[in-house]
């Protein structure tokens, strides 16, 4: 069965625009991908803003076959776990798979807590409005922009 899916990118290290530019490239079955949006960090220690985006595919992958799909595109980062929610080259989660839910140690679908961050709905909700909820009250404007890249 073909489904609509919604992964969540972020980086804050290095080229944040170039990870996540060079992993949606490499992520099968994506249809479409939201605007950047530059981010405050939430959770973990004092770390630099983030870059988020999140992609909608078309697919036939179960959940765990997208999260390893999640972490291929993590390895390919050459991601490094130093401390919980700490900075990272790339992050990539598997947000919302339509008509299914998973609870296993380590995958959770829908994503813990994705209704409460504004770095992933305010990209959510331009592709999908539909899952959204109406009253989700929008983050302050200061926590998450547009993107604007310096030319270069
Ligand atoms: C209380 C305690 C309330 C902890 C919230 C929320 C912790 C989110 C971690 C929390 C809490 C997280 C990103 C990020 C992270 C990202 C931005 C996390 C895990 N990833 N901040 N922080 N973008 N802006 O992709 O999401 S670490
Ligand atoms: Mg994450
Ligand atoms: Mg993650």
């Amino acid at each position: 069965m073909t489904r609509r899916a919604f992964l969540g990118l972020g980086s804050n290290i290095g080229d944040r625009e170039g990870h996540l530019r060079h992993a949606i490239d490499r992520i099968p079955d994506v249809v479409r991908v939201s605007a950047f949006w530059e981010t405050l960090p939430v959770g973990g220690p004092e770390q630099d803003n983030f870059l988020n985006c999140v992609v909608q595919l078309m697919t036939d992958r179960t959940a765990r076959q997208l999260l390893a799909v999640c972490r291929e595109r993590e390895a390919d980062a050459e991601r490094i776990r130093v401390e919980r929610w700490g900075p990272r080259t790339l992050d990539v989660d598997v947000l919302w798979i339509d008509g299914e839910t998973v609870d296993e140690h380590d995958l959770v679908v829908p994503h813990p807590r994705m209704f409460e961050r504004a770095f992933v709905l305010t990209p959510l909700r331009e592709l999908a409005p539909d899952v959204v909820p109406d009253d989700y009250v929008d983050a302050p404007l200061s926590d998450v922009w547009p993107y604007a890249p310096t030319e270069g």
